[in-house]
């Protein structure tokens, strides 16, 4: 099961009308005063949260939105209407991205949220706000302002119950893979998974669902690779499954490593540092990691940390792992 449900629509807001240049036509006056209206403002393009809605397909069919123009200003001091602001309803957990500039610009999580995805343009001004006392019969009057356009990426956050969270080649899609029917790419280099994956795991009489998520890195909280943009989707689970390969060559010190990614949870979100987290060494089927998997074990235990040891290749040390999970539910 693919985890992410994600679409990338275009979204154009209405343009401002023009302001109007005209002039009061009064009997034996050639030219009254300025009555040249404003042009209306252009319709907002808005996404409001909807709970009623669940996944993002509707903009598979539907990807170009575009608010209707302001009405030009008229003669008679009569201003332009507005164009009609485009409603657009989107699920609860939508994370929004400018396409070009990868801002976040939205995430939406209460039904009835709302944000303005692109901004009308205002109506320019009418001739009849530019007289003045020496110049009483202005030729001039504003044009509308363009309304916003964006390509934007819509991400919807989903709800799973376990976080696999770890460095690159930790061996979270191998777990993933062998406890559930997902079959997330696995392969001996960093970076493998990209997008969050999601899988249901059943334990005795229990299931719930697991995500596997892409490395994290040194740096992942400032944007550094891909794991942290994923992290916003974890931040609903209940709990954490830390991943340790202590034999990864890019990381010697096991301990270190953990503390590394500890540093990152913490800066992305203070909040990830108190959710419920197991330690797991893995890969525990290699005899030459039978020392220093002892080892980091018995630091961890001293630390009052839950720790356990599996080998996903050669399901070991899994249905403990899993019990333990589940009362973390
Ligand atoms: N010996 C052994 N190798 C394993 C085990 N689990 C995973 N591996 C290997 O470790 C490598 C990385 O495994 P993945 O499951 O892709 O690791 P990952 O944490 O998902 O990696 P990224 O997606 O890159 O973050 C692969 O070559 C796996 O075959 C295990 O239990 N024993
Ligand atoms: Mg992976």
């Amino acid at each position: 099961m693919k985890f992410i449900d994600s679409a990338r629509i275009f979204v154009k807001a209405g343009d401002g009308g023009d302001g109007c240049v005209a002039f009061r036509r009064e009997t034996y006056v050639p030219r009254g005063g300025p009555s040249g209206g404003d042009g209306g403002r252009g319709g907002h393009v808005i996404f409001e949260a909807d709970s009623g809605l669940f996944t993002l397909l509707d903009f598979k069919y539907r990807k170009h939105f575009e608010a209707k123009s302001g009405e030009h200003g008229r003669g008679k001091d009569q201003y332009g209407h507005g164009g009609e602001d485009i409603i657009i309803k989107v699920p609860l957990g939508t994370i929004v991205h400018d396409e070009k500039t990868g801002h976040l610009l939205a995430e939406f999580e209460k039904h009835g949220d709302t944000f303005v995805i692109a901004k009308g343009g205002k109506g320019g001004r009418g001739n009849m706000h530019f007289a003045t006392s020496t110049h009483q019969a202005p030729i001039k009057a504003e044009p509308g302002v363009e309304g916003e356009a964006r390509w934007v990426t819509l991400e919807l956050k989903l709800l799973a119950d376990v976080g696999l969270i770890g460095f690159p080649n930790a061996g979270k899609s191998t777990l993933l893979s062998v406890i559930s029917k997902a079959r997330p790419k696995i392969a001996d280099y960093p970076f493998t998974t990209k997008t969050p994956v999601l899988g249901v795991v059943s334990y005795q009489d229990k299931s719930f669902t697991m995500a596997d998520l892409p490395g994290l890195i040194e740096g992942a909280s400032e944007g550094v690779g891909l794991g942290i943009r994923f992290l916003k989707h974890v931040e609903r689970t209940r709990v954490f499954l830390h991943l340790i390969d202590v034999l990864d060559p890019t990381h010697p010190d096991p301990i270190e490593a953990y503390d590394l990614i500890r540093r990152e949870l913490k800066s992305f979100k203070k909040e990830f540092l108190e959710r419920p987290e197991i330690i797991v060494l893995t890969k525990a089927d290699r005899p030459e990691a039978d020392e220093l998997i002892e080892k980091t074990k018995k630091y961890f235990q001293k630390k009052k940390k839950k720790v356990f040891i599996i080998s996903a290749a050669a399901s070991k040390g899994l249905n403990p792992l899993l019990a333990e999970t589940v009362k973390n539910l």
